[in-house]
């Protein structure tokens, strides 16, 4: 055994940002360096991504876990002791082994996430660097592009909007620390927007304004309102981002948007988010159709994709062969990186890798239900992704995370190369990003 042999892994019961029972996985060394992480839980989820084990029965709506925590504390602490932490490949692919199926039903892709990072949390320790710095071993790093929710609907907001988030990317920002300054900025004038009109019926899941809005158009009218109210200018300092979640409201190529009293066809669909895109200052748009809808997503990759970020989240699950075929099809230019739908760090790296390949857009991204684990602000600046998305700009488990970048922006000092606008899989055309809003 050497120091940094797994010697235990330990389990518990804790709760996320739902109110919900998750798991905490401890790991800890030979040479007693520890490392420990917590499982996120998603609300909108693609069919294809690894499912957390949840108890089921009455206790807590069927969401316990002292199931998947057991089987952290006897499978899968038996199968990894002895393992050296620092060959993470080696311990995931005994993971992936162990469990045998391809979306971690057996032990639970909540206790494999888990392990997984705790793993790599008790390595950095053991080498004495931080979590990022161990990621990135000799490679680039860079500090991402923030991605953060203004307004939240969807699964995260009792559907009163049918799109999930309405975000924002400061694309004019140089260092991320303004570009979170100038969220901080856009966050609080929409919030005095929101109490102005009577709007303002509390927070989202993931801390986002939860709207009274009249149509899904009238959140967008109101963030490019929000920007400028901040003193910035929509499209140059600040664009729109939106995750449509369409799987959430779409499926077999129909779309129903409840707010706006429609249901439109996937052509007639797709025809309105480009006119969207054309009338506001829009660079990303993830999963705009539902999982099962390859042709729209392959027509709509040759309308816009040279002009906005096209993300696959329920698209593509984090997973290595989605993105091969994603690019493939030209339907996404983006790839949404949540270690928990791949269920090991491994094959989430995997993904990430397979997006470089096709000059994808790669985004780091938090769950909407979360904790105090700032796991993924290391990924993102140790792997270099290039953007991250953590939610909205409001409730500890998401400034956690923002907070934590910062930390390591000064950490770095004058080293710390911001991805910023850069990180975008599309470049500038005509004056500003997308178009000024319309009359
Ligand atoms: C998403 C995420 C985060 P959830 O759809 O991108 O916003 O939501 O974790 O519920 O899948
Ligand atoms: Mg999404």
């Amino acid at each position: 055994m050497s120091a940094t042999s797994i010697a235990a892994i330990r389990a518990r019961r804790v709760w996320d940002s739902r109110g919900r029972p998750t798991v905490e996985a401890e790991v800890e060394l030979a040479g007693g360096a520890k490392g420990r992480a917590i499982a996120p839980a998603g609300a909108s989820r693609g069919s294809r991504e690894a499912v957390d084990l949840r108890d089921g029965g009455t206790r807590f709506g069927g969401h316990d876990v002292m199931a998947a925590c057991e089987h952290v504390r006897s499978t899968m602490a038996q199968a990894l002791r002895g393992r050296d932490a620092l060959d993470q490949g080696a311990v995931d692919a005994a993971i992936v082994a162990l469990d045998g199926t391809p979306n971690k039903a057996k032990l639970g892709g909540n206790a494999t996430v888990a392990v997984s990072m705790a793993v790599a949390h008790a390595a950095a320790a053991a080498m004495r660097v931080p979590l990022w710095k161990y990621l990135a071993g000799s490679g680039e790093v860079s500090l991402p592009l923030p991605e953060v929710q203004i307004f939240g609907g969807g699964a995260h907001a009792g559907r009163r909007v049918d799109v999930q988030d309405f975000m924002v990317m400061p694309v004019g920002a140089w260092t991320f620390g303004d570009a979170i300054a100038i969220v901080a900025e856009v966050y609080r004038a929409a919030g005095e927007l929101m109490q102005e009109a009577g709007l303002l019926a509390g927070v989202a899941d993931e801390g986002g304004f939860w709207p009274a809005f009249r149509s899904n158009e009238e959140a967008l009218t109101s963030l490019v309102r929000a920007i400028e109210r901040a003193g910035l200018q929509p499209g140059a300092d600040v664009a729109i981002s939106l995750d449509l979640a369409a799987s959430e409201f779409g499926a077999s190529g129909r779309y129903t948007l409840s707010l706006d009293g429609r249901e439109l066809d996937r052509d007639a669909w797709s025809a309105m988010l480009v006119d969207w895109i054309d009338r506001y200052p829009i660079v990303s748009v993830e999963d705009p159709f539902s999982e099962d809808d390859r042709v729209a997503w392959i027509r709509f990759g040759e309308a816009v994709g040279s002009r906005v970020q096209i993300i696959g989240d329920d698209y593509l699950t984090t997973s290595a062969a989605e993105v091969d075929r994603a690019a493939f099809d030209q339907a996404c230019n983006a790839v949404l990186i949540k270690p928990n739908q791949a269920g090991t760090l491994t094959e989430a790296h995997a993904a990430l890798d397979a997006a470089r390949r096709h000059a994808f857009g790669t985004i780091v991204s938090a769950r909407s239900g979360e904790t105090e684990d700032v796991t993924i602000a290391h990924l993102a600046v140790g792997w270099n992704a290039g953007q991250l998305k953590v939610g909205s700009f409001a409730r500890g488990e998401r400034m956690a995370k923002w907070n934590e970048v910062l930390r390591i922006e000064e950490v770095l000092g004058a080293n710390a190369p911001f991805a910023g606008v850069g990180a975008l899989p599309i470049r500038r055309r005509g004056g500003v990003l997308g178009k000024p809003p319309g009359p």
